[in-house]
């Protein structure tokens, strides 16, 4: 499955799961592996940090263009089609394309190169507190395009500021970018539909080889609003003639920032969820859709009503299933703990650039995401670090003004970056790494960080929690035990929940999660796995199971 709904009636789409042929470098034994998956999850392969290549072959009936569609591949990836490379892409969580023209009728063959080494060409995947998986995590699709399709479709909700507040008039405005892939100029007719509502876009007349891109803005009576209260979701489809069409799932939903405040449709929200790691026990980062959906019954068990995609973009089936249950998303690009040093890696700007892009481009219609976050716990103690997260977040709003943006500090009273962001965020761990009281030590970051450009913000406590080891109970409430975790946990809760100049507050972490062995690690981590989740990784409940659940419950 690659959307949990069909993104096209018209458009020819072929997912590509099942067993791929993968050949191990430096290797002669062949292995057969299911797509999407981690390599990990062969016993001979539960460590393997290499490279390898994929293998598979398609029939095709009749010459025709082909988009091959790569959700994610970890971490780097090489894609070859009849032996001549097409793409290549970084980052294993960001989605990636090759569109080939005049593909003759007969067998082809896929090949694609994957790597999951760490290496100075690697700036975001380095050893660290998750583990970097290798394989086709992510659904692997083909479609047959037509000479004209359509390369992209946005929905950007909103309402009239006058509106009343019981009745909205929701407004829409809809982008589209339609590719012409033959030599000639060709005309074609676009039309939409969101809901009941026709809109005719027209004759577009596009030259040869080149692409237009078509806006229309527009009001929509009679729709329901999206919220977490009530998640309408409509199909928004568009289509070309009866050659081409794309379905996106969108929903009526505005997110602003008003003082200290974070409005969803104009009303105030505190936000309270988890981290959550894709992580699983037995299929590393590439869940299937079984699994996603046990963690978010368990998430909604536990009384949430918000996500962060901790540290890097999700899989697009778990951000539809926030759609559909509506979790508000803070979703965030790929990072985790960088310092200077690893910031001025010279493909460190690049690699940052194109998953802002990818992700942005990627998840932009979902209603479900309210914040896009980015460089978790990075250098923005410094100068150089500040120019990269202004820089980054400059790029953010040109790709998307409809969200607020933030980052997680970790950098307690030397931040110097916190003007940056529209809503500041930062990580804390009173009672396991700092044995302070909880209570006094967030009024100090609370003044401190208004004292130092974070004034007059939302601000969101992004991560807080302790480490609880599955089965461990102990009279003496050491830490690491069930017990303690939940103390600390307790005590956070009473004091964060109860804290009106907080907005939000995620628990680090929803499950155990396997971690970088390299790197030093493991010293800091039992069992090689970060032990703070609710749940450990085959998602058994700890003790602080219940007691998260009581405090998440007890405040709407
Ligand atoms: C940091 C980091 C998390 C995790 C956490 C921990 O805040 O953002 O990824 O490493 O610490 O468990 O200590």
């Amino acid at each position: 499955m690659i959307r949990l709904f069909k993104q096209h009636k018209i458009r020819q789409v072929e997912e590509l799961e099942g067993l791929w042929d993968f050949y191990p470098e430096n290797s002669e034994r062949v292995y057969s592996l299911s797509v999407p998956g981690c390599w990990e999850q062969h016993p001979s392969l539960v460590n393997y940090r290499g490279s390898g290549e994929y293998r598979k072959k398609i029939q095709v009936n009749k010459e025709t263009a082909l988009r091959l569609s790569f959700k994610g591949v970890s971490h780097s990836a090489k894609v070859y089609f009849d032996g001549v490379e097409v793409v290549r892409h970084y980052n294993a969580y960001t989605a990636f394309d090759a569109v080939l023209t005049k593909v003759e009728a007969g067998e082809h063959e896929i090949r694609v190169w994957v790597d999951n080494r760490f290496n100075e060409a690697s700036a975001l995947h380095l050893p660290n507190d998750y583990y970097t998986y290798g394989g086709l995590i992510r659904p692997v699709s083909v479609e047959i395009l037509p000479e004209v399709y359509i390369k992209k479709l946005h929905f950007t909700p909103s309402y009239l500021q006058d509106s009343p507040e019981e009745v909205k008039k929701w407004q829409g405005k809809i982008q589209l970018t339609i590719c012409n892939l033959s030599k000639e100029e060709k005309s074609v007719g676009c039309a939409c539909t969101l809901g009941e509502k026709h809109i005719d876009l027209g004759t577009i007349a596009i030259r040869g080889e080149e692409e237009v891109h078509l806006q229309w803005e527009g009001d929509f009576e009679g729709v329901e609003a999206w919220s977490h209260e009530d998640p309408k979701l409509y199909e928004l489809r568009a289509t070309i003639n009866e050659m081409d069409d794309v379905i996106e799932r969108v929903g009526f939903r505005k997110v602003e920032i008003c003082g200290k405040d974070i409005l969803v449709n104009g009303e105030k929200v505190f936000l309270k969820g988890f981290n959550r790691h894709e992580d699983y026990a037995v299929v590393g980062c590439s869940l299937p859709l079984q699994l996603m959906v046990q963690d978010m019954d368990l998430m909604q068990d536990l009384g949430v009503n918000a996500l962060r995609t901790s540290h890097y973009p999700n899989d697009e089936r778990f951000l539809d299933l926030c759609d559909e249950r509506g979790i508000y998303v803070w979703e965030e690009n790929h990072a985790r703990g960088l310092g200077v040093a690893e910031m001025m890696n010279p493909n460190f700007d690049r690699q940052c650039a194109d998953c802002n892009r990818e992700m942005i481009e990627e998840h932009y219609n979902h209603p479900s995401i309210i914040i896009w976050g980015i460089l978790n716990e990075c250098a923005s103690e410094s100068e150089e670090g500040r120019r990269k997260y202004k820089e980054q977040f400059e790029q953010i709003k040109s790709l998307d003004v409809s969200r607020p943006t933030t980052f997680a500090t970790c950098r307690h009273f030397t931040d110097i970056s916190l003007d940056l962001p529209d809503i500041v965020s930062y990580n804390i761990y009173s009672g396991w790494y700092e044995d302070e009281p909880v209570k006094e030590r967030n009024q100090r970051e609370m003044d401190w960080i208004e004292s130092a450009g974070g004034g007059g913000k939302p601000m969101i406590i992004s991560e807080f929690g302790a480490g609880g080891i599955y089965g461990f109970r102990d009279r003496a409430r050491s830490k690491w035990s069930e017990e303690r975790q939940a103390d600390i946990l307790k005590e956070c809760l009473e004091v964060y929940m109860d804290e009106e100049r907080i907005s939000g507050v995620f628990i680090w972490q929803f499950a155990d999660c396997r971690i970088t062995e390299e790197g030093g690690w493991f010293a800091g981590r039992p069992r090689s796995h970060n032990n703070k989740g609710m749940v450990d990784e085959y998602r058994r409940p700890k003790l602080v199971y219940d007691v998260v659940k009581e405090k998440f419950r007890g405040k709407a």
